[in-house]
């Protein structure tokens, strides 16, 4: 009676849910083709993943697991999950098999056709290193009409009992954000994140992904990130003790040649199992105990994560495979090549664009109010922006990706996540960063040639999309402004977005390229 537990690439916990059970078991760990292919992952995200898969497949052994890894290069590599199972089943005779659930639609339908084409017991385990169990998030869902980020976030709060005294919120307010928009003074110290050498494990790694992914988006080197739990828990607390602070004050924040600020650069370990969300919270909680961080900070900071993390997690099992198809805006646009290249005179996007080349990594504002954003305004449909956001960032799997973009950032989901568009002209980019001053265009200036194009495209869209969106409530102050303007203004802000958008580039480079 041998069990075959398969450890997917992003379930790299040695608490994973699977691995407590069957003495007589074999893990199976694989590197295949098909998953760093789906989508042409960043090249820093690839070799994130196959190394931390390597040296967590030692840390097992290590531990006393008899472990199966298959590299992307043994022969005979199928190159799928479902090639690899079939290949290990045969190898170990096994006759069952228990699996964590997986991270997405596509995984989880792959894994439904194990049990009738391999004629074995599979076993679905919940994945239990949420604090929100898909199941728990069904029943919050059903009894509710809207489903609120803020409404949930505050169940979670008393279910962890985090930042709670005596059932109410520490402080006497559940949400801090308001404390969190500060626009950082000139020559602050800015902390860097931990960076680990490559070892020779990461070295293999490195030139197997330079070999075979090379045409990737994305620098490959130099590749600093923590590969094992070891590294990510120095990640942490560095955060913890270091940023943290901080983290509040500045989150939204965008400040020229500072890719990190005070932000965590955590999510891409919690992502891949490295560390698990109860860890984190539970030590943001502690720094506050002791007096380390101010309630905004760590308030902050666990809402992202027992909030919103959570949150988009619960929408994405929620809303069902199809969530993905909807197209609330009808947007049809190509993504201009800048987002691959960042060959662009709008300075915002062409330094996130060239951040996200080096680091996998852009911060939460700049992914929603730049790259995002601009993405919604002009149109660009939302299956390709999507894809965009799942190749480039080191964080992202679908789960989390998804719900983001396709509900939170381009409104493509009509408002089932989010009750707004995220929409933003140049002055909210002016506000909170300091890409205007050095900008080609002039951010001040409403219309022609050399205005802010988000100015224009602002209005534009609003105006596109009136009869969709004039009766939120949260939108009519900006339409009685636009009302306001009066014909002539109108005419010549909507001709001036439409000057701005005849001159997109098309498709991108990294889009629809057939191999
Ligand atoms: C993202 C990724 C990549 C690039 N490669 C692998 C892999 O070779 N083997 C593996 O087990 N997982 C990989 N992953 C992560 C999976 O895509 C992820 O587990 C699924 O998307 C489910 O969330």
């Amino acid at each position: 009676m041998t069990t075959l537990i398969p450890v997917l690439g992003d379930q790299l916990s040695s608490t994973l849910a699977s691995l407590r059970g069957p003495a007589e078991a074999v893990v199976l760990m694989v590197e295949v083709f098909d998953e760093a292919r789906y989508v042409k992952h960043h090249q820093k995200k690839i070799a994130l993943i196959f190394s931390a898969m390597r040296h967590f497949a030692e840390e097992l052994r290590d531990a006393g697991w008899t472990v199966d890894y298959v590299k992307l290069d043994d022969a005979g590599n199928t190159g799928s999950f479902t090639g690899e199972i079939e290949r290990a089943v045969d190898r170990h005779g096994a006759t069952a098999i228990r699996v964590v659930e997986p991270g997405e639609w596509r995984v989880l339908e792959m894994i439904d056709g194990w049990a009738p084409r391999f004629e074995l017991p599979v076993e679905l385990v919940p994945d239990d290193r949420f604090l929100c169990s898909r199941a728990d998030f069904a029943e919050w869902a059903a009894a509710r009409k809207r489903l609120i980020m803020e409404d949930f976030y505050r169940e979670m709060r008393k279910r962890t009992g985090l930042l709670m005294a005596f059932g109410k919120p520490v402080g006497a307010r559940w949400n801090l954000d308001a404390d969190n928009r500060k626009v950082p003074p000139r020559g602050l110290n800015y902390p860097a994140p931990p960076a680990f050498a490559p070892d020779a494990i990461t070295r293999d790694v490195l030139d197997l992904v330079a070999r075979r992914f090379g045409a990737h988006f994305g620098d490959l080197e130099p590749f600093d990130f923590a590969v094992t739990r070891t590294q990510a828990l120095v990640a942490l607390d560095h955060f913890i003790a270091v940023a943290l602070p901080r983290f509040g004050d500045y989150q939204d924040a965008i400040v020229e040649g500072q890719v990190f600020l005070y932000h965590a650069i955590i999510g891409r370990y919690m992502n891949c199992g490295l560390l698990v969300a109860r860890e984190v919270v539970d030590a943001a909680a502690a720094a506050f105990d002791r007096g380390d961080a101010p309630l905004n900070a760590v308030e902050g900071f666990i809402r992202q994560i027992i909030g919103w993390r959570e949150y988009v997690r619960g929408i994405y099992w929620h809303a069902g495979p199809g969530y993905k198809e909807s197209n609330a805006l009808g947007a049809t646009r190509d993504l201009p090549d800048f987002y691959w290249t960042g060959d662009t005179d709008l300075r915002c996007i062409a330094q996130s664009v060239g951040q996200v080349r080096e680091h996998a990594y852009n911060h939460h504002i700049q992914r929603l109010m730049v790259l995002g954003n601009f993405a919604m305004l002009i149109g660009v449909e939302p299956a390709q922006i999507e894809e965009w956001f799942l190749v480039v960032y080191a964080d992202a799997y679908e789960w989390v990706e998804l719900p983001n973009v396709h509900g939170m950032s381009q409104f493509a989901d009509g408002g089932l996540l989010g009750s707004k568009p995220y929409a933003g002209g140049g002055a909210y980019i002016d506000r909170m960063s300091d890409h205007c001053g050095r900008c080609r265009y002039d951010v001040k200036q409403k219309t022609g040639p050399d205005a802010c194009p988000f100015n224009a495209l602002y209005w534009d869209f609003l105006a596109r999309h009136r009869d969709l969106l004039k009766g939120n409530s949260r939108l009519w102050r900006m339409y009685d402004g636009w009302d306001r303007l009066g014909p002539d203004r109108q005419a010549a802000t909507r001709a001036s977005a439409r000057a701005f958008m005849a001159t997109l580039p098309g498709p991108a480079r990294g889009w629809a390229v057939a191999e």
